[in-house]
């Protein structure tokens, strides 16, 4: 006789729309028979039998997928199993990622510096306005004071990081340009919800203004506004030690580079400032090619250090060529051009390869763009076969268990998103669908991890205002950072398992921080979940 296991079952908390792949996963050492009822009829809609039980190493447990497909008429659904008293619902539902998305994008608005949260838009999280940051000082120069004001808090701490921002606020503007008459149309009440322009514009503005703040005279970029050392869990306008700019560097200026040059192309207007500003940068970045940036030694908040700088090179390179024409970016390119991965704030290469690919035809020889494109789809296979062979059928990899893991989790998404908008191939869109899955409580701590969504949400974010304000529930809308055995927080894991390694404690930072980065593919995913089904 096998010892009695531990049999549990994890869907997606949140919802499937009705045409997408629908999973449900129980860890279990054999086969399971099931059926499910749906709950407002009380009827038998479907049963079977589980798929073999796979061992997903980096969760430590053996688990069979549980094919719900068949069933797409919306409602609330019951599945067991049939040999032990577990069960667990879920539901179908039309447009269910509509809500959750202009949540995640709405978190930027709540993580707003320089502005008070009013409860119209707001609603229980009001606050007063924090960081008005009007008198920052350079470090290295203290009576020179200059403004900084508007920008996205990084994420539970209250600085504002160039390098993070970068990737970010690109990441945005990806969802804009690739998703436009989604955006056209949508709405999520923030106080610009009432001007003529939509309201993704209107967010990445807020951010754009502040990272124009950063650039200096000789195009040169500042690499974070910040104090000198974490607040405390405070809410912002109770945060009020000097702040000041702090830092240059290479990956600050090439990344400011890629942002200016992409917003010059979602904002006509402006296109001639953001071109010039970015042109600026890219020229110093040029001739400084090689200065990584390290907190000097009074300053311990993010780092966001980084010493290989072809990747930035490369992503810079492209945005200035799609934005520009000019051939000596095209040169720059074929100089740093590397192999496509899934973006991280120290990893962009990814980027390049989806502004190429997507707006960039015109400005590459059909050889070059070919290359970059069986390449990223090459990539992107790798993922859909990680997907297929891990036991609970998500494309994550041993490597992608780092701090932000769940952040990870979204740029793949990103990525599969983007060989399905080339291809049309479904395995990379189920891919995709099954990492929101994953996200959303396909996961072996049971956790959806938007605040706010699902059954069982993180309700202890490391996010100052969610835990100094007096409400209840944390800010919605934010990913937390996710699970890996890192555990670089010293607070109390249940498991060191990568996959299960995660608290949901303010004490964690390294596994229950949200953080704009995170956000952003959520987003991004999001609304690839929107439009491409
Ligand atoms: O680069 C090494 C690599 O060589 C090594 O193999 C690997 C093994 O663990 O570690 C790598 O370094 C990691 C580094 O990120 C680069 O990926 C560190 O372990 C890891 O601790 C570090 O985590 C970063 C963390 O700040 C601490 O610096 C996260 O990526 C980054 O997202 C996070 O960002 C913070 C900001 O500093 C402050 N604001 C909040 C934000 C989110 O928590
Ligand atoms: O609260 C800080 C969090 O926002 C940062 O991402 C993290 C990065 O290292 O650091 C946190 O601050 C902790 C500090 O590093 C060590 N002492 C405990 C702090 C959290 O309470």
């Amino acid at each position: 006789e096998a010892p009695p296991e531990n049999i549990s079952l994890y869907t997606n908390q949140v919802g499937f729309i009705p045409d997408q792949a629908k999973e449900i996963v129980v860890t279990t050492i054999s086969s399971q028979r099931f059926e499910v009822t749906r709950i407002d009829t009380n009827q038998v809609v479907l049963s079977g039998e589980s798929g073999q039980p796979v061992l997903w190493p980096l969760a430590g447990e053996s688990a069979a997928i549980i094919d719900v497909s068949a069933l797409s008429q919306t409602g609330n659904y019951r599945l067991t199993l049939a040999d032990s008293n577990n069960s667990i619902s879920f539901e179908i539902r039309d447009n269910a990622y509509g809500d959750i998305h202009d949540a995640a994008i709405k978190a930027y608005y709540f993580n707003r510096a320089g502005i008070a949260l009013d409860p119209a838009f707001a609603g229980q999280w009001q606050r007063p306005a924090g960081h008005p940051d009007t008198q920052a000082a350079v470090l290295d120069n203290p009576s020179d004071v200059r403004p900084s004001p508007k920008g996205w808090y990084d994420a539970g701490d209250y600085n504002k990081y160039i390098v993070n921002s970068g990737i970010s606020t690109y990441t945005l503007l990806r969802a804009y340009l690739d998703f436009s008459d989604f955006y056209d149309n949508r709405q999520w009440n923030i106080p610009e919800s009432t001007n003529t322009q939509p309201d993704m514009l209107d967010e990445i503005l807020w951010n754009l203004d502040w990272m124009a703040t950063m650039q200096d005279q000789d195009g040169s970029v500042f690499h974070k506004l910040t104090t000198l050392n974490f607040a405390p869990d405070v809410m912002p306008h109770e945060a009020n030690e000097q702040r000041y700019f702090v830092g240059k560097g290479t990956a600050a200026a090439l990344n400011f580079a890629a942002v200016m040059a992409t917003a010059a192309r979602v904002f006509p207007a402006s296109a001639n400032t953001y071109q010039s500003a970015a042109e600026n940068a890219w020229k110093w970045a040029v001739e400084n090619p090689d200065m990584p940036y390290k907190n000097p030694d009074n300053v311990s908040t993010g780092e966001y250090g980084d010493s290989n700088f072809d990747d930035e090179f490369a992503w810079a390179a492209s945005e200035l060529l799609i934005t520009t024409g000019k051939s000596v970016y095209l040169d720059a390119l074929n100089t740093h051009l590397g192999a496509p991965s899934t973006p991280n704030w120290g990893s962009t290469m990814g980027l390049a390869y989806l502004s190429l690919l997507k707006e960039g035809k015109a400005r590459l020889s059909s050889s070059l763009y070919d290359t970059l494109e069986s390449d990223f789809l090459s990539y992107a296979d790798q993922l859909v076969d990680v997907d297929a062979t891990s036991g609970f059928h998500v494309a994550m990899r041993e490597n992608d268990f780092v701090w932000g893991s769940n952040g990870v989790a979204m740029n793949h998404g990103m990525i599969l998103a983007t060989a399905y908008s080339l291809t049309q191939n479904n395995s990379y869109r189920t891919a995709m669908s099954h990492l929101v899955d994953y996200v959303l409580g396909k996961n072996p701590t049971g956790y959806s991890f938007v605040t706010g969504f699902g059954t069982k949400p993180p309700r202890f974010i490391h996010h100052r205002q969610s835990q100094a304000d007096t409400i209840a529930d944390p800010v919605p809308g934010f990913v937390a950072g996710g699970p890996h055995s890192g555990q670089q927080d010293g607070c109390d894991y249940s498991s060191d398992f990568p996959a299960k390694s995660y608290v949901d404690d303010w004490c964690s930072y390294a596994s229950n921080e949200i953080a704009i980065n995170w956000n952003a593919p959520l987003v991004y995913t999001l609304a690839a979940m929107n439009n491409l089904y």
